[in-house]
């Protein structure tokens, strides 16, 4: 079934100049990009995106670091790409991931781990609707 996945590519990964890396990984998977902007969150911003999070205590870091810069949000489409493209990303710790995934390859700390990808349908929908208007989508 096709399906649709919101990506993040985080701000270790923009200052560092990975974007068309991260891209390139993307779409030789055969997966679509059907939406993609740059922007910079403000903490709170953040904490609204993290909100499943609020309890953790890595909280109030990973929403510093994810307001600390700019990321670029995308919506990627593709039969089963929840799955594919949190396979493609490896685990949030690098150092569990598997080898020739993205985190794997290019993360540095468990927390600056370059990208973000919804793990299920109902954080997909949710994630989604947070950075782009259905107007902002392109369809096929
Ligand atoms: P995910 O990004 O692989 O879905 P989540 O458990 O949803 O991982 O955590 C969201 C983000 O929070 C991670 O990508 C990572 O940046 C950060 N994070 C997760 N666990 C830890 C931790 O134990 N210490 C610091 N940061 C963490
Ligand atoms: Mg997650």
């Amino acid at each position: 079934m096709i399906e649709r996945t919101l990506a993040i590519i985080k701000p270790d990964a923009v200052s560092r100049n990975l974007i068309g890396t991260v891209i390139q990984r993307i779409e030789k998977e055969e997966i679509k990009i059907v939406a993609m902007k740059m922007i910079r969150m403000t903490k709170e911003q953040a904490k609204g995106f993290y909100y499943v999070h609020k309890d953790k205590p890595f909280y109030e870091s990973l929403t510093d670091f994810m307001s600390s810069g700019p990321c670029v949000v995308m919506v990627l489409e593709g039969e089963n790409v929840i799955e594919r493209y949190r396979k493609l990303m490896g685990a949030t710790d690098y150092k569990k991931a598997e080898p020739g995934t993205i985190r794997k390859e290019f993360a540095t700390d468990i927390e600056k781990n370059v990208v973000h990808g919804s793990d299920s349908k109902e954080s997909a929908e949710f994630e989604i609707k947070y950075f782009f208007s259905e107007l902002e989508i392109v369809g096929k």
